[in-house]
């Protein structure tokens, strides 16, 4: 049995120059120790859900980990504040969000972290990305990722181009 685990973490950036500061998260994931970075999505724009301010850059990495969950939480503190991130009210904009969305196929309540995340399905600029790196994906409790795309088909979301 591998002692990795398949971790999806969502990145989120609406403020400052959000693509590269998205780019720049992924990269610093690629550091994490005892971490590999397996895959990225495309980056995404969206609209801001239950937030304010501009569009939205997201997008969702894959990572294989020895990290433990908690570790993996403390690391993705640890690179949002490295980028500037405050927390004045809840959803306010960010310069940078980085939320743990899965790790293996763990279910995880404790004060600190609740995983899968507890929004995850409904929202667009998590299942996108996620699906594009994962087509048949699993979410603990919930079922097949893509059973929920068609109830998020409202949200605006575009892939943006590479280059
Ligand atoms: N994150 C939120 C709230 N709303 N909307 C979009 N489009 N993208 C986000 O990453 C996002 C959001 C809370 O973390
Ligand atoms: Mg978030
Ligand atoms: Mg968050």
């Amino acid at each position: 049995m591998s002692v990795n685990s398949q971790v999806f973490i969502g990145i989120g950036a609406n403020l400052g120059d959000a693509k590269v500061t998205v780019s720049k998260a992924i990269a610093a994931l690629a550091q994490l120790p005892e971490t590999t970075l397996v895959a990225q999505s495309a980056l995404f724009g969206s609209a801001p859900i239950d937030s304010t301010g501009d569009d939205y850059v997201n997008a969702v990495a894959e990572i294989s980990t020895r990290l433990s969950a908690t570790d993996v939480l403390q690391h993705l503190q640890a690179i949002e504040l490295a980028h500037g991130r405050e927390r004045p009210y809840r959803n306010a904009p960010r310069t940078l969000d980085l939320d743990l969305l899965l790790y293996g196929d763990e279910e995880i309540n404790t004060n600190d972290l609740q995983v899968p995340h507890p929004r995850m399905t409904e929202r667009a600029f998590v299942l996108l990305p996620l699906l594009q790196l994962a087509a048949d994906i699993h979410i603990p409790g919930k079922g097949l990722a893509r059973e929920y795309v068609a109830a998020v088909a409202n949200q605006r979301i575009q892939e943006l181009p590479t280059i």
